[in-house]
């Protein structure tokens, strides 16, 4: 299991985190996830023979968000 920090910009209430959360979730290979609206960032547990962090920051992006 590895661990990418992705940082998100574009989120502005626990529905943004929601929206982010549940679209990193759904995907193969994510095993946990906590976003923070705090601190503008996402931390992931993912499987690295499944994903990758560019995957998981395409997922972000795709639900809306800009991610770095
Ligand atoms: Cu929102």
């Amino acid at each position: 299991m590895e661990q990418a920090l992705i940082g998100i910009a574009g989120m502005t209430c626990q529905g943004c985190v929601r929206s982010v959360t549940s679209a990193l979730n759904a995907t193969a290979g994510v095993e946990a996830v906590e976003v923070s609206l705090e601190r503008a960032q996402a931390k992931v547990s993912f499987d690295p023979a499944v994903t990758n962090p560019a995957a998981l920051r395409a997922v972000v992006e795709e639900a809306g968000f800009d991610a770095s």
